[in-house]
C-alpha cells in the first residue's frame, strides 16, 4: 500500500474534553500558531447547550498540549460584537503577521454566520478588531504576510447558489476589504464535489503558498469531511498553481469516523517546521484534536503533478 501523505500520530487523540478543566462536551477545529518557541492551540469547544466557545491550550513540542484554566475567548456580553456572537463562536485561524497574532472565527447569531476578527500579542488578553464580512461567510484564513502592501484573506460565502468555493478578497487595513475574486471551486464527483473552503492559515514555501483545505462529499450515509491541497503563486494568490487530486486525509480512526458528526477531518491550522515537515492539526469528528505530519515537498509535489482544475 502506498505510505499516507499526512502520518498520524501515534498518540491521537491529543487533546479531548477530558483534558479541559471546565465544562465542555467537544475540543475540536483549532487554530495553531508558534509564539516564544512553544506550540498555541485555540480550539472550539461546544458547551452544554450546543453553543461554542474558544478554548486555549499550550505545548512544547506540539503534541503534549495542557489547556488554560479558563476560556480564551467567549461570545461577546456587550455591543455589536454581542448582537452577532449570541449563538457562539467556532473554528478559529491564527495568523502571525508583523508580531501580532490574528484570530479570525465564525460569529453566529439570529443574523447568521460572518467573520469576526481579533488579535492578541501574547495569549493572555484578546482584542476584538472588526467583522470582516457579512453574513454567510466562513472558514476564513488571513495569509501570513502582506502581498503588495496588502494584507490577503481567503474565505467560503455560503450560499445555495453559487457552488460552495473559495474566494479571494484584499485589504489595507485589515477593516475595509474588497476586490474579492473566486479561486477555488468544488470538482464534480470528486471527493470534494459538494463544498470546498480554506483550512489552515496558508504558509509559504519556495514553489508557492500552501494551502490545505477541506473538502466535502454528500452519500447516502452523510456527509464526509476530508482535507486536500492547493498550491497558490507567491506574488499573485489569487492565481493557483495546482490542486491536489487526491485528498491528503480523510476519516478513518475510529476518534475520526465516529463522534458528534461521523466522518469528519476538519483543519484550522498548521505548522511548517524547519526540517521540511508540517505538522497538520485536525478535529476528527467534531469531537477531539489530532495531528499529523507530512512532508512538505510531498504536499508541493502533490499540487503541482497530480492534479486537479482549480476552476
Ligand atoms: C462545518 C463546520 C465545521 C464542522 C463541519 C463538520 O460546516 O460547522 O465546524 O467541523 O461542518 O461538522
Amino acid at each position: 500500500m502506498k505510505e499516507p501523505i499526512v502520518k498520524r500520530y501515534e498518540g491521537n487523540p491529543i487533546l479531548t474534553k477530558k483534558d479541559i478543566p471546565y465544562p465542555v462536551f467537544t475540543v475540536h477545529n483549532a487554530g495553531m500558531a508558534k509564539y516564544q518557541g512553544k506550540y498555541y492551540m485555540i480550539f472550539r469547544a461546544h458547551k452544554d447547550n450546543g453553543r461554542s466557545i474558544l478554548g486555549l491550550a499550550v505545548s512544547d513540542d506540539g503534541y503534549n498540549f495542557t489547556a488554560e484554566d479558563k476560556p480564551f475567548m467567549t461570545p461577546a456580553k456587550e455591543g455589536i460584537f454581542a448582537e452577532y456572537e449570541e449563538y457562539g463562536i467556532e473554528d478559529p485561524r491564527i495568523c502571525c503577521i508583523e508580531g501580532e497574532y490574528l484570530i479570525t472565527y465564525s460569529a453566529y447569531s439570529k443574523n447568521g454566520v460572518r467573520t469576526g476578527l481579533a488579535k492578541t500579542k501574547d495569549f493572555k488578553s484578546v482584542e476584538r478588531i472588526s467583522f470582516i464580512t457579512q453574513a454567510d461567510y466562513r472558514n476564513t484564513v488571513i495569509f501570513p504576510e502582506r502581498i503588495d502592501g496588502k494584507y490577503v484573506r481567503l474565505d467560503r460565502p455560503h450560499t445555495q447558489i453559487a457552488p460552495w468555493s473559495i474566494w479571494i478578497t484584499y485589504s489595507k487595513d485589515l477593516i475595509y476589504w474588497g476586490e474579492s475574486r473566486i479561486v477555488m471551486k468544488p470538482y464534480p464527483y470528486h471527493w470534494d464535489e459538494m463544498k470546498i473552503g480554506p483550512g489552515a492559515t496558508p504558509f509559504k514555501t519556495d514553489k508557492g503558498w500552501l494551502s490545505i483545505y477541506h473538502g466535502v462529499f454528500s452519500t447516502m450515509d452523510g456527509c464526509i469531511y476530508r482535507l486536500g491541497a492547493a498550491l497558490h503563486d507567491l506574488k499573485n494568490p489569487a492565481k493557483i498553481l495546482g490542486v491536489g487530486d487526491s485528498w491528503i486525509l480523510q476519516p478513518e480512526t475510529p476518534c475520526e469516523v465516529i463522534g458528534y458528526v461521523h466522518n469528519v477531518v476538519f483543519t484550522c491550522g498548521a505548522i511548517p517546521e524547519d526540517d521540511g515537515t508540517v505538522k497538520i492539526y485536525w478535529g476528527g469528528a467534531d469531537s477531539v484534536m489530532n495531528v499529523g505530519v507530512a512532508k512538505i515537498d510531498d504536499l508541493v509535489d502533490l499540487c503541482l503533478n497530480n492534479g486537479r482544475p482549480a476552476l
